[in-house]
């Protein structure tokens, strides 16, 4: 395989409430993420003394990050996605001033990855938010969060412009029509209007983080980050066709936005059709116009789109009620696995808004077995991250311009749809199971040394 080009970053990207663990250390508050022990789509559960959820030690990064990145390091990671626990810097996410101990936690992070010349790429909200905001204040349904988020932001831009020059502001914002309570602290049964209302004030914070980012790291660049979904027409039918459209506009409407720095007519048009207000002021479409540097995404699977209900119907049990592609095998979970749709998508992407791209995750969840030698041989592993990167390559030939490319979760952690770990990403296997046993030790699995040659190698030892 041809080389990558010389400036391609290579990696792992984790999450904070996945990994991290220590919940009420270092004077931490609850996050929506705590109180949500069954996965971001479960329900709220309020904590009380003595309870525990497998999220609340996970795999204990917090303490063991010298030792993990260590290891990254000998993988020969370049850059490294984490994000930020907002309730570690405003524990209940209205204070005026923030919690050293949590500014200092992360100091220390970014100063360890300097050690090994790894390049932090810092989601400043990934999957949580302070609970605190949600009980008190109505989560982002309160345009009052708007303002707690700019303050957060701005602190960690001040506190860590010298160690991290690469920012995206919320992780897959478009998910939160599907897991409102994740995403914009709404509960699940809210109406659309709601969530919508909801979106638009996280829309409006996203693009007041990009101004402030601009304004206090000059060298910096912000990203955006989006799932990203892309549905196929399931037939070549007009109607199926036009379906997908519409379908792939819905994931797309919130890059549109960030990127165009203004609401798409065919999302003002759904409004209309639909009843749905969303109060958009003149202060809020000047703050749109503050637009992200790059466009950074996750590529898992694919799904298809018909007109046919009875299809639709079977399909509404399935994580994003997708159709089912014939072409394509699944992953134990039922993802299904579409390595050219990766390429497919990156051109689409790049097409519509000609801004760099960044894929933040792509992996594959499966269960691993521990052989009697220790060894863990995850060839599944490798294939379906050979096949994914060689589409990248293929992309990045038609002209498409990738920053980077971090896959999800280089280390076994808590799964985000699940909360359970045994849906294991990792090139790091965590002696930890479901019910929060094992010693947390680290091992290499056989994807290890496979991914250390893919990067030593800028790609070219891929097949
Ligand atoms: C994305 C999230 C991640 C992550 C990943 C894999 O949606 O941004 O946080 O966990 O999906 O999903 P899961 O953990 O459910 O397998």
């Amino acid at each position: 395989m041809k080389a990558f080009p010389k400036s391609f970053l290579w990696g792992g990207a984790i999450a904070a409430n996945q990994v991290e663990g220590a919940y009420l250390e270092g004077g931490k508050g609850l996050s929506t993420s705590d109180v949500q022990p069954k996965g971001v789509f479960g329900d709220v559960v309020e904590r009380v003394a003595g309870d525990s959820a497998l999220k609340d030690v996970a795999i204990d990064f917090y303490h063991r990050y010298p030792e993990d990145i260590a290891l990254f390091a000998e993988m020969g990671f370049s850059c490294l996605r984490v994000s930020i626990a907002w309730a570690r810097i405003f524990p209940n996410g209205d204070e005026t001033t923030p919690n050293e101990a949590g500014l200092a936690y992360y100091d220390k992070l970014f100063d360890e990855l300097a050690k090994y010349g790894i390049t932090p790429l810092v989601t400043l909200s990934h999957y949580e938010m302070p609970w605190g905001l949600v009980k008190q204040h109505g989560g982002w349904g309160s345009r009052q969060t708007i303002g707690f988020f700019e303050r957060y932001a701005r602190t960690v831009f001040s506190r860590y412009k010298a160690k991290v020059k690469l920012w995206l502001t919320f992780n897959e914002i478009n998910m939160s029509l599907h897991a409102p309570m994740t995403g914009v602290g709404l509960p699940e049964n809210s109406s659309k209007e709601a969530v919508y209302q909801a979106i638009h004030h996280q829309l409006v914070a996203s693009a007041l983080a990009v101004k402030a980012c601009h304004e206090i790291i000059p060298d910096g660049k912000i990203g955006n980050m989006l799932l990203g979904g892309l549905m196929y027409p399931l037939t070549c039918k007009p109607e199926d066709v036009f379906e997908a459209l519409q379908e792939n506009r819905s994931w797309q409407f919130f890059g549109d936005v960030q990127c165009r720095g203004a609401y798409p007519g065919y999302m003002l048009r759904y409004f209309r059709d639909n009843g749905i207000r969303v109060e958009i002021t003149a202060a809020d479409r000047e703050a749109l116009i503050s637009t992200v540097d790059f466009i950074s995404f996750s590529y898992y699977m694919t799904g298809c789109v018909t007109t046919d209900e009875a299809l639709n119907q079977q399909a509404r049990g399935n994580i994003l009620s997708m159709v089912q592609n014939p072409h394509l095998a699944s992953s134990e979970w039922g993802w299904q696995i579409d390595p050219v749709g990766l390429r497919t998508l990156l051109n689409m992407l790049w097409d519509r808004w000609q801004k760099p791209l960044f894929i933040v995750e792509n992996g594959l969840g499966a269960k691993d077995k521990v052989e009697a030698d220790g060894s863990i041989n995850d060839d599944y592993r490798i294939a379906y991250l050979n096949d994914h990167l060689v589409q990248v390559r293929e992309a990045i030939d038609d002209g498409v311009e990738v920053m980077g490319y971090t896959s999800w979760g280089p280390i076994d952690l808590v799964s985000a749809s699940k909360a359970e770990i045994s849906k294991r990403y990792g090139f790091i296997y965590v002696d930890r199971d479901d019910n929060g046993n094992g010693t947390l030790a680290r091992s290499r699995k056989k994807s290890f040394y496979w991914y250390r040659d893919v990067i030593a190698s800028n790609g070219a030892s891929l097949k």
